[in-house]
């Protein structure tokens, strides 16, 4: 596929864009699918109602939407995407939607959550999406830094707000030599005003990720 060609040199990694290389621990070419080496797979439930108007497993199995990024160095996994927020659960027709919709980074009325495994030392391009992030590191140490220059470290189970900042993040996991997860759920925002201007998204270098991609 094109957008992985195109792709080449747009996420930063410590030894640069060198290439591909299958060494343990390398920072190219983590990974082939979801999950990255290292990291475990994910189970994803999803319930719904019986005849009887129980509750039931409904789907058991890894996430619809899987996809590499970058040059091999991270893996998008969507385990859930909604059209709307409140949610139309009425005859199943929010499970039939994330199954067909691979959203773009946030969809515009809706939710989507994202479980992202990054390569070893690998930093995100600056982007911003006009949402509210809930960001949880699942395994790992991750960097956040804001356009202003200002960071913080997170830890496992810790939980970033990030209320449409400009923003990137950096898996600095075993000090740049492991693997890391963290998972997005992103929600849909006003649109928002800031000292008279109004904010707007961008993907940045994330853009090739996500084009041809509607919801
Ligand atoms: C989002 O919701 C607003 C308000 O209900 C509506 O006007 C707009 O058409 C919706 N946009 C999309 C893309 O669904
Ligand atoms: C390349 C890279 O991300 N290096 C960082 C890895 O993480 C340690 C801290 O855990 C940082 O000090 C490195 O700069």
């Amino acid at each position: 596929m094109t957008w992985l060609g195109s792709l080449f040199g747009l996420w930063t990694s410590p030894v640069g864009n060198t290439k591909p290389s299958a060494e343990p621990n390398g920072v190219n070419s983590i990974t082939d699918g979801f999950p990255a080496p290292g990291l475990r797979e994910t189970q994803r439930l999803v319930t719904s109602h019986d005849t009887r108007g129980k509750g039931y497993f409904q789907t058991t199995d890894h996430g619809d939407h899987h996809r590499v990024m970058g040059e091999k160095q991270a893996v998008a996994n969507i385990l859930y995407s909604t059209r709307e927020n409140p949610v139309d659960l009425n005859g199943d027709q929010d499970i039939d939607f994330a199954k067909r919709n691979e959203p773009g980074l946030h969809i515009v009325n809706g939710t989507v959550v994202r479980m992202i495994d990054f390569g070893p030392g690998l930093e995100s391009p600056m982007h911003r999406a006009m949402s509210i992030d809930y960001g949880i590191v699942i395994e790992g140490e991750f960097e956040l830094t804001l356009d202003s220059g200002e960071s913080r470290i997170m830890k496992r189970g810790d939980v970033s707000v990030q209320r449409a900042t400009a923003h990137k993040w950096r898996n600095v996991t075993g000090g740049g030599t492991e693997p890391g997860r963290m998972l997005y759920i992103l929600l849909d925002c006003k649109e928002l005003v800031v000292n008279g201007q109004k904010v707007e998204g961008f993907l940045g270098d994330l853009e090739k990720e996500y084009e041809g991609r509607t919801a």
